[in-house]
């Protein structure tokens, strides 16, 4: 069994930001199998200097039988910004949702928190048992809800987008991306995967229009492109944060 091994760049985060990855890391080490996943050589540790400030990035990579990479990704910038990144791509014979969250605080306050299970194969409709776990969690309310960038058009009606108010809205905000994860590794180890061509292009199809989608976003972009430059940052984002199959 592959254990997950304790990160260092996780005690100087955020500790909702801290409380978040131990959820994920958590919730997968109970629910899933976990295999190692060969990250590029150079990419697993990552050290780069924006604006005078050190950017760190920790990954966390593992495969199972129903992904091809689930992948956590904790990033700080000196003390200006600390980032959560966390993405489940499903091998492209599971037809599943796209699983993804990113929280962002920056200089000790949260100023963002997304989390999504997003549809692929029917643009916006989610499989009818993720319908029906997630119709019967409990209705949240923030007081600041974020309004979505123009690329945002691949997030399901459930996505959690907000900012965060206060230390209730941020443990509201631990819960319900449990809830998402829990939800969806039981979802995936219960599937049996096809072997129909016409789904299995289907799925590839709609993991490329998520990742192409999220590509767009220039808020990511320029900090790594700030720290590493603009070719690091294409090739980063490409191969490492939303690489297509
Ligand atoms: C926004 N992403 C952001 C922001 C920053 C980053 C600085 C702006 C925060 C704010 O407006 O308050 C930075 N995020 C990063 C960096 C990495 C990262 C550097 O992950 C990695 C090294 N982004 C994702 C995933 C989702 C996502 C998986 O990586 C959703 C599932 C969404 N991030 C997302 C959205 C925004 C954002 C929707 C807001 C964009 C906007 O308002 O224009």
């Amino acid at each position: 069994m592959t254990t997950v091994a304790p990160s260092s760049l996780r005690d100087r985060l955020h500790p909702t930001i801290a409380a978040l990855s131990d959820v994920i890391k958590n919730i997968w080490q109970a629910e899933l199998t976990l295999e190692p996943y060969q990250m590029p050589e150079d990419l697993g540790y990552v050290e780069g200097t924006l604006e005078g400030e050190r950017l760190t990035i920790e990954n966390c990579c593992f495969q199972t039988r129903e992904f091809r990479k689930i992948h956590l990704e904790l990033a700080q910038v000196g003390s200006a910004l600390d980032i959560l990144h966390c993405v489940m791509f499903p091998r492209s014979s599971f037809a599943l949702p796209m699983f993804g969250t990113d929280l962002v605080a920056g200089r000790g306050q949260l100023s963002m928190a997304i989390a999504d299970l997003s549809p692929i194969i029917d643009e916006r409709a989610l499989p009818e048992p993720y319908d029906q776990a997630l119709a019967s969690l409990p209705e949240l309310v923030f007081a600041q809800e974020r309004t979505f960038p123009s690329w945002g058009t691949i997030f399901s009606s459930h996505c959690l987008f907000v900012r965060p108010s206060n230390a209730a809205e941020e443990s509201q905000i631990l819960d319900r991306v449990g809830d998402f994860l829990r939800i969806h590794c039981r979802q995936a180890v219960a599937m049996t995967p096809t072997t129909e061509m016409a789904e299995i292009e289907a799925i590839e199809l709609g993991q490329r229009r998520y990742c192409q989608q999220q590509l767009q976003n220039d808020k990511t972009r320029r900090v790594l492109e700030k720290a590493f430059g603009v070719d690091w940052a294409e090739r980063y984002m490409t191969t490492v944060l939303f690489d297509v199959v």
